[in-house]
């Protein structure tokens, strides 16, 4: 008898799974007509030409939606911060880099949090250096290491003169449903729950990447006016919502960020808002809920996110066989969104290429993009593209 009730347990789920695999389109050829909303129409229905019209009036509306809608504020307000340098691990790579473990402690009305970064300086350099942030959710080892190869390639960075941090969002919320709130959220902003609007982890990730550009920005071996935000899959959707925040990232990375990232949402290629919202509810806020199967009522599509990165650099990158991120949505993404760079900054970016004929990086000024063979991850091959990206914008080449 048990037995038989464990069966039909299984069998019932295996069917739920079934059902969820069969609504997830994959198919190009049943992609609807893309109706998308406007990025140069004000809400009061002014043509946006300027860039004084773009960063007071349209700008602010985005980010408002985005906010309200989809991600949750990143909260700017506290009482205090402090650094203090601690040495609990030995430093992985003592030939070529200068080891820092540091904890960074903020407070807010009465109550403090704790979060952990670690650095690496390359050691050889006799000036401040540009600095790379990777946002981690991956398992790390305690000095910070993440055990994928390439995945996060200190040494490698290193070599090409930049310095390189990571933090693990486990440090400031929880990525379960159940117990995201245990970080931040209950210590530092309680008030944030209970909005429907509010921030969740997507913004605990990113306040987490701005308390680290606090540190790049007293340390006197980095440079940070030329710090890249960098993050994968749920990260890269972490990184580029924190770069349209925080101004002070001069290049914002998004790699195979997909589904409420980089991806055109109304394409409804691979994972949708539904599955996304159903699947991981602590990612974006509850009005983000509302757009469950009714991406065309959305007041905002991801390439206008891009677009918040303008005039810093944006870089997205996508994988052939990921599909569940919906590369060609990532793609036309960066297509669309980096007009912000020609029709209001007069800059000259140009994505001419139809998705199905890319075969080089794009690596230009302002805004930059890459599909490479393989599944979802983050490699070395990844990270060659990056740098040569960030080289360019940064004037960082040696
Ligand atoms: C998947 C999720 C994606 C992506 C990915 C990841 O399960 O559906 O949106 O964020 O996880 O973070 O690796």
């Amino acid at each position: 008898m048990k037995n038989y009730i464990i069966f039909t347990g299984l069998l019932l789920i295996l069917n739920f799974d079934l059902m969820a695999q069969r609504t997830v389109n994959e198919d190009e050829s049943k992609v609807p007509p893309l109706i998308l909303p406007d990025p140069f129409i004000s809400e009061k229905g002014h043509l946006i030409k300027t860039i004084s019209d773009w960063e007071n009036t349209r700008k602010p509306e985005l980010i408002k939606l985005f906010t309200d809608d989809v991600y949750g504020p990143i909260p700017t307000d506290f009482d205090e911060i402090s650094f203090a340098e601690v040495s609990e691990n030995p430093n992985p790579f003592p030939e070529s880099t200068i080891f820092k473990e540091v904890d960074i402690t903020v407070f807010r009305n009465g109550n403090s949090h704790k979060m952990r970064l670690n650095v690496f300086i390359p050691k050889s350099s006799n000036q401040a250096v540009p600095i790379i942030l990777l946002i981690n959710h991956r398992p790390k080892y305690s000095d910070g290491r993440i055990a994928e190869e390439g995945y996060w390639p200190v040494e490698e960075l290193v070599k090409r003169g930049f310095a390189t941090a990571s933090f693990h969002g486990e440090t400031v919320a929880p990525d379960d449903a159940e117990t995201f709130s245990q970080g931040i959220l209950s210590k530092l902003y309680p008030e944030e729950l209970s909005k429907p609007n509010g921030m969740r982890t997507f913004g605990a990730w990113g306040w987490a990447s701005m308390r680290a550009m606090d540190y790049f920005e007293q340390e006197p071996l980095i440079d940070a006016k030329k710090s890249t935000i960098v993050g994968h899959s749920r990260s890269g959707k972490t990184a580029l919502w924190t770069g349209a925040n925080d101004a002070r990232w001069a290049v914002v990375i998004g790699n195979e960020s997909g589904c409420g990232g980089a991806a055109i949402s109304r394409r409804k290629f691979g994972e949708t808002v539904k599955i996304i919202n159903t699947s991981f509810p602590h990612w974006f806020n509850d009005n983000f809920k509302k757009y469950n199967d009714q991406e065309d009522s959305l007041p905002i599509d991801q390439h206008m996110l891009a677009m918040l990165v303008a005039p810093r650099a944006i870089y997205f990158s996508s994988a052939r066989e990921d599909l569940w991120a919906d590369p060609k949505g990532e793609y036309l993404s960066m297509q669309l969104g980096s007009r912000v760079y020609n029709d209001i900054y007069k800059k000259s970016v140009s994505f001419d290429s139809d998705f199905e004929d890319l075969h080089a990086p794009i690596i230009q000024e302002s805004a930059g993009y890459h599909i490479r063979n393989g599944k979802h991850g983050l490699t070395l091959e990844d990270w060659n593209h990056f740098m040569d990206f960030i080289d360019l914008n940064l004037e960082t080449k040696k």
